[in-house]
């Protein structure tokens, strides 16, 4: 495609401003391939951004997430909100289909002006995917969404890393998930500030509901205790109730008198999580481009050397890296 028609990104950004979608389109694409002017745009919109609430929906394949987002979404459009959405896809083998899948379950709101969706594969972007979702999550609240919702499996780092950076985290679990909840790290329940057993028409959401309260009870809370609510994605039961939810969490965020310490904690979090993963991904470029991490692997594989003096070699070859690059 000829490039005769790429915006700058101050063109980006009014237009951005102005509500043109084609332009948000464009700059999310370019903050996704991490490009010197996506990261422009990332920073020129950044001051406009904490009008949003932003939600993320984090919990196991298939527990019901896409669906439950679509439910949201509608439900966030009845009370007359408009709402960006953002599917990270865990490409995975079946991703193709999934988001597929999500285009099909989301059809009616893909041709609503007020709700725009888009999807990101977790791998295989240059940029880190915390890196690249916070951005576009970013994009979406500067551009004046009043709901920005992004779908996560919470299965590694980066999609929990990616949830998190959301105002309100949501965890969707399902009956008859006992095991799955039992073994639930006390971390994952720890960032999530609103618990959902979601396919409540199956049998066993009382049980999950007592399983997670017991879990609750032994947790570190602060100054919010999540609810427990059950859903029903696929006819919309409990919906209602779940943005209720999260109003009121939106609200203890914005008003209540942590209001300034929760902004700092998420900022803190964002920050942290955005540094490890430039660092991570920039550790394994180097490691990668020099060849440095095979020769490491074999001496610690043969046992002549350990990995904690190897991982130490690995970083002293990064920094030298960033010397040579100065
Ligand atoms: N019985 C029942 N099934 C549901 C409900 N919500 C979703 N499902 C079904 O669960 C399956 C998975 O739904 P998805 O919405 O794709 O789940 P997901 O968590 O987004 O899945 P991944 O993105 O692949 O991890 C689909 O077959 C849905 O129809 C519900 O409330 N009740
Ligand atoms: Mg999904």
């Amino acid at each position: 495609m000829a490039q005769q028609t790429a915006l700058s990104a101050p063109e980006l950004v009014d237009r951005i401003v102005a509500g043109e979608r084609r332009a948000l389109a464009r700059a999310i694409s370019l903050v996704e391939a991490d490009t010197p002017t996506g990261r422009e745009v990332q920073a020129a919109l950044y001051p406009r951004t904490g009008h949003a609430q932003t939600i993320g929906i984090t919990g196991s394949a298939g527990a019901g997430k896409s669906t439950l987002v679509g439910a949201l979404a509608r439900e966030e459009r009845k009370r007359g909100r408009t709402v960006g959405i953002v599917a990270v896809d865990p490409s995975s083998p079946f991703s193709h289909g999934a988001i597929l899948g999500d285009r099909i379950r989301m059809q009616d709101l893909t041709s609503d002006g007020g709700v725009f969706l888009r999807s990101m594969a977790s791998r295989g972007n240059l940029g880190g995917l915390s890196e690249t979702a916070t951005g576009v999550i970013d994009v979406m609240d500067a551009a004046g969404f009043d709901v920005v919702i992004v779908e996560t499996v919470g299965a590694g780092q980066d999609e929990v890393e990616v949830a998190t950076a959301a105002g309100t985290t949501v965890l969707i679990t399902n009956p008859g998930g006992g095991d799955e909840i039992q073994s639930m790290k006390a971390g994952l329940m720890e960032v999530a500030q609103i618990l959902v057993v979601n396919k409540a028409d199956l049998a066993g959401s009382d049980t999950a509901v007592t399983q997670l309260k017991a879990l609750l009870a032994i947790a570190d809370l602060g100054a919010w205790t999540p609810p427990i609510l059950k859903a029903t994605a696929k006819t919309g039961e409990g919906i209602p109730e779940l943005v209720d939810a999260i109003d009121r969490h939106q609200e203890h965020l914005h008003s209540s008198e942590h209001a300034e310490d929760e902004r700092r904690a998420l900022s803190r979090k964002q920050i942290v999580a955005l540094a490890r993963a430039s660092l991570h991904r920039q550790a394994l470029e180097v490691a990668h481009g020099s060849g440095a991490l095979d020769d490491l692997v074999s001496a610690v594989a043969a046992r002549r050397r350990d990995p904690r003096s190897a991982a130490e070699s690995l970083l002293e070859a990064v920094k030298r890296e960033w010397a040579a690059s100065e």
